[in-house]
């Protein structure tokens, strides 16, 4: 193997290393949150308050998703101010009406994690760049997502069977 050879290789020995065709790194900035879905939405929010101590540090109905949600943290990682750290969060969603795809998850398989979501800087370059490696995004044009984020989503089919959210934070 040459030098140029050995400077592509995987710490795995098994070729060049995959991130090279990945989203840029400077796009993907880590977990923003993993939502589980709950047919109660207050009884879960008092669930991971009694047995976790998880506090709930935003709420909002986003009713073009059809759903009531809210962001919780362990309380350790709170501000002075109440505020949420910058670290992966819990998103409770419960849904607003039987058509919402909570609901339908749900029906299809009882309360449990139904997404994970990552937090990007460029919503528009994450995703032009998921589409030209064949990745199937769910929406065409970002949508509103959590306290004014811009929000799509992979199709779980094209994500190892998990529903994967791309968070671009409001600014
Ligand atoms: N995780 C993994 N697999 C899933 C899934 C999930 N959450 N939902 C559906 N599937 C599988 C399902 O089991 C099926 O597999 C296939 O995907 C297509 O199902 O092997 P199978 O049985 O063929 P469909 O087409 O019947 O599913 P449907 O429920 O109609 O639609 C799935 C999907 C992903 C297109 C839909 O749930 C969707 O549009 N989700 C994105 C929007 C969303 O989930 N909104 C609620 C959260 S709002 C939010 O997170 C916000 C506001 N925020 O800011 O964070």
């Amino acid at each position: 193997m040459t030098e140029s050879q050995s400077r592509q290789t995987d710490h795995t020995g098994h070729g060049e290393h995959p991130a090279a065709h990945g989203v840029p790194a400077e796009y993907l900035l880590g977990i923003d949150h993993v939502g589980v879905a709950v047919s109660d939405f207050d009884a879960a929010l008092e669930w991971y308050a009694r047995v976790l101590g998880m506090v709930c540090t935003h709420e909002e109905i986003n009713e073009a998703q059809g759903v009531r949600e809210g962001m919780l943290s362990p309380a350790s990682l709170l501000a002075a101010d109440g505020a949420p750290s910058s670290q992966a969060q819990l998103q409770v969603l419960a849904p607003l009406t039987p058509e919402s795809t909570i609901a339908k998850f749900l029906d299809r398989n009882g309360p449990g994690m139904q997404q994970m979501a990552y937090r990007v800087s460029d919503l528009a370059a994450v995703t032009a760049h998921l589409q030209e490696q064949g990745v199937r995004l769910l929406y065409d044009a970002p949508r509103n997502g959590t306290a004014g984020s811009r929000i799509n989503f992979l199709h779980p089919k094209d994500a190892g069977g998990i529903l994967v959210e791309l968070v671009e934070p409001a600014s």
